[in-house]
C-alpha cells in the first residue's frame, strides 16, 4: 500500500502540501480540479500543471477523487453520450500525465450524507454524524441548508451550492429511475469507458453510497457485499474496481468488512480506513480511527488489506477537529494525520509479524 492524504488543491483546502508531506509516512495524495463540473471536459493542461505544483512539494499525484458523473449519465438521459465522451477524454489526458486510479460514485443527488458536520464528542473535539431520524425529518430541499452553517467557509465534496441550489430539479430527473435501471445506466457508462481504460492502465475505484442504504426514496446500489459483487461480474474487467470506504460500507453494520475486502481481492485499487462509532443501528459519529474509540475492528480491516495482497493508496478518511483547528468538515490535518500513522503502524506490526511466521 502506499499511504496518501486528500487535498483539494490551492484555494479550496486548508491544509497545504507542505503540511502533508510532513505527515511521517505519507508520499502521495488523492486531489482533483475541485472547480470542474460533471460532464466537463478536463484539459491535459491544468491535470499537468496541478501534478506540477503537487510535484514540486516532493509528493506526487497517487489518484484522483473524484471525477464526478454528470447526472444524465446516471439517469440515462439525452445527453448521457456527450459527457461519456468528455469522461472518456477526460480519463485518456489523466493517462497521458501518468494517472491511473480514478475513483467516482454513483449516487443520485446526494453525495455522503451527514445530518451534523460538527457533533461535540465527550473530549471536546467535534465529528461528523449522523441520524435517520433528522433525515425523515427533511425535505431534501432542506438537506444542504441544515447542514451549511457547519461548513467553515468551505465547499464540501458532493455539496457544491450549484448542485443543491438546482436539488428539486435532480430529484424530478430520478423520478423514473429505481435500483435496476440505475444498474443499468453503470453497466452502460462502465462499458463506453473501459476501452480508454485498457489503453491507459486507469484503475477505476467506485465508492459506495454512504449511508449505505436509500435516502429521500432515491435508489442507492453500491450498499453491499452482494450488489458490489454484482457490479463486478456485470462489467468482468480487472479496471472495474471499487473505493473500499470501511466508513461508508460500515454505515450498516450488517456488512461485514473484513470478509467483503478478501471477496473484492484484485478490485480494489483505492482503501479509504476510518471508524464509526454507532450509538444505535442508524445513530453514529465518525470517531478516532483507533479501534479503542469506535466499533469498528481496525486491526482486522487492516489485515484483510495486507493479505489480499493491496498495493494501492489508501488514505486515513474523515478526521474529527481537534486542537482548535478550523478545517474542511472531516478534512483537517491534524486528526487525518493521526489516522495515517496509526494505519501505518497497524500496517508495519501486521506485515512484520506475517513475515516472521
Ligand atoms: C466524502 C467522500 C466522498 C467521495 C465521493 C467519491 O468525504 O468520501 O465525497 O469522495 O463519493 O466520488
Amino acid at each position: 500500500m502506499e499511504m496518501t492524504m486528500r487535498w483539494f488543491g490551492t484555494g479550496f483546502d486548508t491544509v497545504t502540501l507542505r503540511q502533508i508531506r510532513q505527515v511521517p509516512g505519507v508520499t502521495g495524495v488523492i486531489t482533483t480540479l475541485y472547480d470542474t463540473q460533471p460532464g466537463q471536459l478536463w484539459e491535459q493542461a491544468r491535470i499537468r500543471a496541478l501534478k506540477e505544483e503537487v510535484e514540486a512539494s516532493g509528493l506526487h499525484i497517487a489518484g484522483i477523487e473524484s471525477v464526478n458523473i454528470h447526472d444524465d449519465i446516471k439517469t440515462g438521459g439525452g445527453r448521457r453520450d456527450e459527457y461519456i465522451e468528455n469522461y472518456i477524454q477526460t480519463l485518456a489526458n489523466l493517462g497521458k500525465e501518468d494517472i491511473h486510479m480514478v475513483c467516482y460514485n454513483f449516487m443520485p443527488v446526494f453525495d455522503w450524507t451527514r445530518t451534523e458536520l460538527a457533533r461535540v464528542l465527550p473530549d471536546g473535539s467535534t465529528a461528523l454524524a449522523y441520524t435517520q431520524e433528522a433525515v425523515d425529518a427533511l425535505v431534501p430541499e432542506d438537506m444542504f441548508n441544515s447542514i451549511a452553517g457547519d461548513m467553515n467557509g468551505t465547499v464540501l465534496p458532493g455539496w457544491e451550492p450549484e448542485r443543491m441550489a438546482k436539488v428539486k430539479e435532480l430529484f424530478a430527473m430520478y423520478r423514473d429511475v429505481d435500483d435496476e435501471k440505475l444498474f443499468a445506466n453503470l453497466k452502460y457508462f462502465l462499458e463506453a469507458i473501459m476501452p480508454v481504460c485498457s489503453k491507459y492502465d486507469i484503475n477505476m475505484a467506485i465508492h459506495p453510497d454512504d449511508p449505505a442504504w436509500s435516502v429521500f426514496g432515491l435508489p442507492r446500489i453500491i450498499t453491499s457485499e452482494e450488489n458490489i459483487l454484482r457490479m463486478m461480474r456485470m462489467v468482468d474487467d480487472p479496471h472495474n474496481g471499487v473505493t473500499f470506504c470501511s466508513g461508508s460500507y460500515g454505515t450498516n453494520l450488517k456488512n461485514d468488512l473484513p470478509h467483503m475486502i478478501r471477496s473484492l481481492k484484485g478490485r480494489i485499487h483505492f482503501a479509504h480506513v476510518r471508524n464509526l462509532k454507532f450509538h444505535s443501528p442508524t445513530n453514529f459519529e465518525e470517531a478516532p480511527h483507533p479501534s479503542a474509540c469506535g466499533t469498528f475492528d481496525m486491526y482486522e480491516i487492516v489485515k484483510a488489506l495486507y493479505e489480499i495482497g493491496f498495493t494501492g493508496p489508501i488514505r486515513p478518511d474523515h478526521g474529527r477537529s481537534i486542537w482548535g483547528e478550523v478545517a474542511m468538515p472531516g478534512y483537517g490535518l491534524y486528526d487525518r494525520a493521526l489516522g495515517a500513522t496509526y494505519i501505518e503502524g497497524l500496517w508495519e506490526a501486521i506485515e512484520k509479524g506475517a513475515r516472521r511466521g
